[in-house]
């Protein structure tokens, strides 16, 4: 079998940044290349390209001079940001999903995976765990454009044999790099504020209440559903993805452990209203049925991880 050769769209972010580090010890540096809109230092360990997604002519010439046959296509503006700037988070959104699907329909690559969110669930969706087949309505420019790139990706598969792959991401917590304009920034947020100043104002109400995911746990999903048997990913739009869910309020108990004198406050911002509309826990059970998604990490052993790589900087 050919060697596989991955395209990291975004590569910088949150997400990105762990991915390719897990990637490049699965498949080898030399075969993940890493790319985002600007030079990162991720080109110190693999080969790296400045890349527009935007650009569909870019992305095709960076995909063939790589030989490239497997995309991972994370670039977004999420939730917060996204509201902020509606025209960009919808064109960002979803021109860069058409231009990766179009290289996969174009048989230029063979496999593509795309991160979809639980902000595509809304106000009149079940908020206990969701089920992966239920009420979606939702309500921000970042849950419309990933409910609209589910329909796609489904789309691109039954019309035109797209073996395209996707996660319903929970809020993200990892200690390697920054959330960048998301809802459920603060967890990330609250770790580095109660190692630096013993406190924290949440823009979240304390009893307000999310799914969320360690991020090894996120790589270990997002790897895991890409490797998995094609006949076995049966739903192509988007799995409902779980790992455990707190509120601002269980986080600080558990920080309190570690930093007996940690104080929260609360000031809820314009977000409170986003994660208002989000469900409080995900029914991952397609996940585990078809592919084998179980998660590893829950609030304890999460924080306890972060605490010990936190403090080691
Ligand atoms: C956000 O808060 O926008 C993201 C998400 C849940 O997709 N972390």
């Amino acid at each position: 079998m050919a060697q596989d050769k991955i395209l990291v769209i975004g590569s910088s972010g949150q997400i990105g940044t762990e991915l390719v580090q897990s990637l490049r010890t699965v498949y080898g540096a030399d075969n993940v290349i890493a790319s985002d809109i600007k030079p990162t230092d991720q080109a110190k360990e693999g080969p790296f390209e400045v890349l527009d997604v935007m650009n569909a002519h870019q992305l095709g010439e960076v995909v063939t001079r790589h030989n490239v046959n497997q995309v991972y296509l994370l670039a977004a503006l999420l939730s917060a940001t996204a509201e902020k700037t509606p025209k960009l988070g919808w064109e960002l959104n979803m021109q860069g999903l058409f231009n990766v699907l179009n290289l996969a329909k174009e048989k230029i690559i063979d496999r593509v995976y795309w991160p979809s969110s639980i902000a595509v669930f809304g106000p009149n969706t079940p908020r206990e765990n969701t089920p992966q087949f239920t009420i979606m309505e939702p309500s921000t420019v970042y849950g419309i454009s990933k409910q609209a790139g589910e329909r796609w990706c489904e789309y691109y598969h039954k019309k035109y044999n797209v073996d395209v792959r996707s996660l319903r991401y929970p809020g993200l917590i990892g200690w390697q790099s920054a959330p960048g304009g998301g809802t459920t920034d603060y967890a990330v947020h609250i770790f580095h504020e109660a190692i630096k100043a013993g406190k924290y104002e949440c823009f979240l109400s304390e009893n307000t209440t999310l799914p969320m995911m360690y991020m090894p746990d996120a790589i270990k999903a997002t790897i895991g559903i890409m490797q998995a048997d094609a006949d076995k990913v049966k739903i192509r739009s988007s799995y409902n993805l779980a790992g455990f869910s707190f509120s601002p309020k269980d986080i600080a108990e558990e920080i309190k452990k570690h930093i007996p004198s940690f104080t929260i406050s609360y000031n809820p911002d314009s977000r409170q209203q986003i994660a208002d509309s989000w469900p409080q826990s995900i029914n991952a059970s397609e996940a585990s049925k078809d592919w084998g998604w179980k998660p590893d990490y829950d609030l304890k052993r999460m924080t306890d991880d972060m605490f010990k790589n936190l403090k080691k900087d």
